[in-house]
C-alpha cells in the first residue's frame, strides 16, 4: 500500500481553489517546531501557527509522547453512559482556567460543533426554565462561527451563506459588524469609534421583545473576517443589554481562547464574562481535533432536574471527549503551564504590534489591525480583481520566501506562535515586505 498519492485529484480540498491549487500544489509532509517541511524537504516558516491552532509549535515532544502513549493504552471508549478518565481530567483542567462562575465543559470535535452545541444548549436552557418562548438567536455581520447549519446561520460571512440562503435556520437576526476603515484605520488594539454599534442588540430586543431572544453570539475579536478587535466598551455594552433582557451572551473563543490574547480566555483579557464560551483549536494545539463548550453553573444546573435516570441533554458526538484528543489536551495544558505560554504571548504582543504597524505608510496598505497575537494587514484590492493580490502574495511567500501566510481575499492574516522568537518574526515580516513590494 502506498502512502504517496500518484494522482492528487481524489481529494476535494476544503476552502480551497481546487483547480488552481492542483496545477501547482503546496503539499506538506512534515513539521517541526515553527516550520512545516514540504515533500522535497524544504522548510517553511509558519506565520499562521497552523490555522490559529498550534500556539506552542508543531510536533511538540511532550504532546507527541502523550498521544503515542494514549493510543496504545486506550484508543477509543464510548462516551455515552460511560466515559474515559482523560476526558474527566481535561474538563477539570479547562474549568480551572476558565473565568469565575464556569462549572462544566461539554466536548465536541471542532469549532463548528462547539458553536452548534452552544446554540442548542442556549435554547434548551431557556426551555428547561419554562422560557421556551426564547427561540431567537442573534449573530453579527462578518462573524464566523463555523460551517454547520447553526453556525452558518448566526455567522455573517456572505460567501459562506450565499448558496444556502433559503436553508439557513429561521429566527436569526444580525447586529452590524464593527469594521469601519474610514473611522478607525490603523488603530492599535481596540478602536475608539464604534461602541454604539452594540446598541443594535437593544434595537432587536425592542423589535422582537427581549423575552423572545435566547442568545447572542460574537467572537470577542472577529478572526476570519480579517481580525476585528471590538471597539472600546463594546463588549461591556453587549453584556449590559443581555443582562437587561435575560439574553445569554455566548463568546465564540475558538481562536481567542488558550493564550492568543495573552490570557487563558479572551473573556479574562476584556474583563467581560459571557454565559457560554465555545473553544477548539488551542485546546489540543491542533494535534487531535477537539472542541469544547464551557457553561456557567446556573446554565448547567437548570438541566439537572427531573428523574435522575433520564438523559438531561439529548446531544453528543460519538467522539465527544475522545481519549486521544483528551490526552493531547492534558499534555497541552501542562505545556501552557510549564512553559508559561500565555505570559510568553503577552510579552510578544507589543513587538508584534510595532512590526505590523511599520507597514502603515506602504502605498498598497489601507488598514492594519491587531489585538493580542492576532493581526492583519489589509491591502487595497487590484482594480476589478478583488482577492487576486492577496492570493498572489500567499503563493509568492510560499514559493519564493518559504513562508506560510494566510490571506482572506486581500487581507493578510497573522497568527504568530505564542512562543515565537522575535528575530524570526522580524525576518518574516521583512520577507513579506519584499513580496508586497514585488506584486502588482
Ligand atoms: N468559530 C470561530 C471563531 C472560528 O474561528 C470556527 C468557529 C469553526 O471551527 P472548525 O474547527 O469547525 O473549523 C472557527 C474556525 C481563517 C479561518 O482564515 C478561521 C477558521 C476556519 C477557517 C478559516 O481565519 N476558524
Amino acid at each position: 500500500m502506498s502512502t504517496v498519492a500518484t494522482d492528487i485529484d481524489a481529494l476535494w480540498m476544503p476552502f480551497t481553489a481546487n483547480r488552481d491549487f492542483k496545477k501547482n500544489p503546496r503539499i506538506i509532509s512534515g513539521a517541526e517546531g515553527h516550520h512545516y517541511i514540504a515533500a522535497d524537504g524544504t522548510r517553511l516558516y509558519d506565520m499562521f501557527s497552523g490555522l490559529w491552532t498550534s500556539g506552542v509549535g508543531h510536533c511538540h515532544p511532550k504532546i507527541v509522547a502523550a498521544v503515542q502513549k494514549q493510543v496504545a493504552e486506550l484508543d477509543y471508549c464510548m462516551s455515552f453512559q460511560m466515559g474515559n478518565d482523560k476526558a474527566f481530567a481535561l474538563a477539570e483542567r479547562v474549568i480551572d482556567m476558565a473565568p469565575d462562575g464556569f462549572s462544566n465543559a461539554f466536548f465536541t470535535n471542532s469549532g463548528s460543533e462547539s458553536v452548534d452545541t452552544a446554540l442548542k444548549i442556549a435554547l434548551a436552557y431557556h426551555r428547561a426554565r419554562g422560557e421556551g418562548n426564547r427561540t431567537r438567536l442573534i449573530g453579527r455581520e462578518k462573524g464566523y462561527h463555523g460551517v454547520n447549519f447553526g453556525g452558518m446561520s448566526v455567522g455573517g460571512i456572505v460567501p459562506n451563506r450565499k448558496v444556502f440562503s433559503a436553508n439557513l435556520i429561521p429566527g436569526v437576526d444580525h447586529i452590524r459588524h464593527t469594521l469601519n476603515i474610514n473611522e478607525n484605520a490603523f488603530s492599535r488594539k481596540q478602536p475608539e469609534w464604534g461602541t454604539h454599534l452594540a446598541d443594535d442588540l437593544q434595537r432587536l430586543a425592542e423589535l422582537h421583545d427581549g423575552s423572545n431572544i435566547a442568545a447572542v453570539i460574537v467572537e470577542p475579536v472577529a478572526g476570519s473576517a480579517g481580525v476585528l478587535p471590538p471597539p472600546a466598551g463594546y463588549l461591556e455594552r453587549l453584556r449590559e443589554i443581555c443582562d437587561q433582557h435575560g439574553i445569554l451572551l455566548i463568546f465564540d473563543e475558538v481562536i481567542t481562547a488558550f493564550g492568543r490574547l495573552g490570557t487563558a480566555f479572551g473573556a479574562q483579557r476584556f474583563g467581560v464574562t459571557p454565559d457560554i464560551i465555545t473553544s477548539a483549536k488551542g485546546l489540543t494545539n491542533g494535534v487531535v481535533p477537539m472542541g469544547c463548550v464551557l457553561v456557567q453553573e446556573h446554565i448547567h444546573d437548570a438541566f439537572m432536574q427531573g428523574p435522575e435516570h433520564m438523559v438531561e441533554l439529548f446531544h453528543g458526538y460519538t467522539y465527544s471527549g475522545h481519549p486521544l484528543a483528551a490526552a493531547a489536551g492534558l499534555a497541552v495544558m501542562d505545556v501552557y503551564e510549564e512553559e508559561g505560554t500565555f505570559e510568553q504571548a503577552a510579552a510578544l504582543e507589543q513587538t508584534f504590534e510595532d512590526i505590523l504597524h511599520s507597514f502603515k505608510d506602504h502605498e498598497k496598505v489601507i488598514d492594519i489591525r491587531n489585538f493580542g497575537l492576532m493581526g492583519s494587514i489589509e491591502l487595497a484590492p487590484r482594480k476589478g480583481d478583488p482577492g487576486a493580490r492577496g492570493l498572489e502574495i500567499h503563493k509568492k511567500c510560499f514559493w519564493d520566501e518559504k513562508l506560510v501566510v494566510r490571506n482572506g481575499m486581500d487581507v493578510l492574516q497573522f497568527s504568530p506562535f505564542l512562543n515565537s522568537n522575535v528575530d524570526d518574526m522580524q525576518q518574516s515580516f521583512e520577507a513579506i515586505r519584499r513580496v508586497i513590494d514585488s506584486v502588482d
